[in-house]
């Protein structure tokens, strides 16, 4: 079996090319800051071409029968089976994520392609009890069209694999944008193994560039209905403008400030342990990454000192290493703003408790204690290996410091009592919480999403599936009727 070759070129209508715009990118691998490859931004005229493939390719492909369907599907598990270790490679190489983060992101990859895989067999109708003697009132099930989706760098084959599978599943086609930071892993390799497991060209189209070069261009294409964007919420809430003037419909994923909870009853250890991953699981890269530790004085100074020895200990370095726990993070300007974002909250106040240690762009764990819901620190999404302790006076005030924040994405509560815990956590308003556990789950069948300047739409199980389809109502008027 030989490696994919041509991964640094957008994929359209079947051809892999090089694009015709005027800039060129260097990947870099995040670790060493040498470039993988260089690839040429798609042009204008690409994109046109990528979505005029992808308009005439659906029409044949939503006639197509499920079992059709679903054969690709099988063939394309089986393809992410056989290439786990190219997979796993790219998605250290270019996103400088550990082995473990990498072995997990395959298998959410995975599960993405299973759960949709399903999905061709449920595009049911409904037959509704009609008002009018003798009118036959159906609801037919119909795909979008084609769907337009942007993702980013951090969970880049997950991000862009949660909204392919199911839009193509459901009888879409799509035309994807990856990170510039992470075209393969988020795009070409995605293309590649749907190509090599028989989807029909035109179905799945990959546009390179950079977001703010050719971004309005793809969110304003007249051909696509539907934007499904993952990325920060400034990025976000500028495509959803965009897409309202021109009426199409969007399903936003977008940052998260999540707070990890810990009441006075909590297992420490046990929390501990689940704060370390929360917080420094790909380096902290993750949208439902914990932002703030929110722990009751009583148990404070006993959770703090137990988290600083733990962080102390995580192995940084080479994301190739197996033995490494946590790497670099993507680029030297994210590098850059965490580590102002230390700065600043020093500046206001914040205790470190860990040694400041930054080598190109690995940043060591790091600890802040004494920090307030006030501080820039703890109102903006980190994305960084950067743990803040926030301590509170009993529950009411902890559901109240998760909710100071404009966002709603993610959190977790820890308690002996499970009831307390979800009385907390029915206190706060956000898409996804989770007891006894860390903020950092996905499941390709359960709902995900967010609430707040978090998101708009939810991703996974059957509520992507609502969100990638439309409906038609349909009546035929059998006897004649009275007006
Ligand atoms: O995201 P962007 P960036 C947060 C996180 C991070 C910050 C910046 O806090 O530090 O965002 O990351 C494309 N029209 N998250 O700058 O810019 C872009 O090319 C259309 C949280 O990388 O939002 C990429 O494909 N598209 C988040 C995608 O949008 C545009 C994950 C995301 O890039 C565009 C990533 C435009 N005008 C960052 N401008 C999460 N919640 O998981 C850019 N893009």
């Amino acid at each position: 079996m030989e490696p994919y070759k041509d991964l640094g070129k957008s994929y359209i209508d079947g051809e892999w090319k090089e694009g015709n715009g005027n800039r060129s990118f260097d990947v870099l691998n995040p670790f060493t800051q040498k470039s993988i490859f260089p690839f040429q931004s798609a042009s204008e005229l690409d994109i046109d071409e990528a979505y005029t493939a992808a308009e005439e390719a659906q029409k044949e492909w939503a006639e197509t029968p499920p079992s059709q369907k679903r054969n690709i599907f099988d063939e394309a598990t089986r393809i992410m089976k056989e290439r786990k270790d190219e997979i796993i490679d790219w998605i250290t190489r270019e996103m400088g994520g550990t082995r473990t983060k990498a072995a997990l992101e395959w298998g959410l990859v995975l599960e993405n392609i299973r759960v949709a895989s399903g999905y061709p067999f449920t595009m049911n109708g409904e037959i509704y009890p009609s008002m009018i003697p003798g009118k036959e009132s159906r609801m037919y099930r119909e795909p979008k069209g084609v769907i337009t989706v942007i993702t980013p760098w951090n969970f880049a084959m997950t991000l862009s694999m949660r909204s392919v599978a199911p839009a193509l599943a459901t009888g879409n086609a799509v035309v994807l944008k990856p990170a510039e930071d992470t075209p393969v892993t988020g795009g070409t390799l995605i293309a590649k193994i749907f190509e090599e497991a028989g989807l029909p060209k035109g179905l799945l189209n990959v546009v390179l560039g950079k977001g703010s070069d050719i971004g309005n261009y793809l969110v304003e294409h007249p051909v696509s209905d539907l934007v499904s964007f993952t990325g920060s919420t400034p990025v976000g809430k500028g495509i959803a403008v965009r897409a309202g003037e021109r009426m199409k419909d969007v399903s936003l994923e977008l940052g998260g400030n999540n707070a990890f909870i810990v009441l006075d009853d909590a297992d420490v250890d046990k929390a501990v342990d689940a704060a370390i991953f929360g917080k420094f699981m790909h380096q902290g890269q993750i949208c439902m990454a914990i932002n703030r530790i929110l722990v009751d004085k009583k148990l404070v100074d006993e959770f703090t000192k137990k988290y600083v020895e733990k962080a102390n200990a995580i192995n940084v370095g080479d994301p190739k290493d197996p033995e490494t726990e946590l790497g670099p993070v993507i680029n030297r300007s994210q590098a850059e703003k965490i580590n102002s974002m230390i700065d600043k909250a020093i500046e206001e106040g914040a205790e470190l408790l860990t040694e400041r240690k930054t080598e190109g762009n690995l940043i060591h764990p790091v600890v802040l204690t004494n920090v307030t819901n006030d501080m820039e620190i703890a109102q903006n999404e980190i994305f960084g290996p950067v743990a803040t302790i926030i301590s509170f006076d009993g529950d009411e005030e902890a559901a109240a410091l998760a909710n100071d924040t404009d966002l709603g994405l993610s959190g977790a509560v820890h308690s002996g009592d499970t009831e307390r815990a979800l009385n907390v956590a029915n206190h706060i308003k956000t898409g996804m919480i989770h007891i006894n556990d860390q903020p950092v789950n996905d499941d390709a069948n359960a709902v995900f999403g967010g609430e707040k300047q978090s998101g708009v739409g939810r991703f996974n199980g059957d509520f992507v599936k609502e969100k990638f389809t439309t409906t038609k109502w349909v009546t035929v008027q059998h006897k004649d009727r009275e007006y």
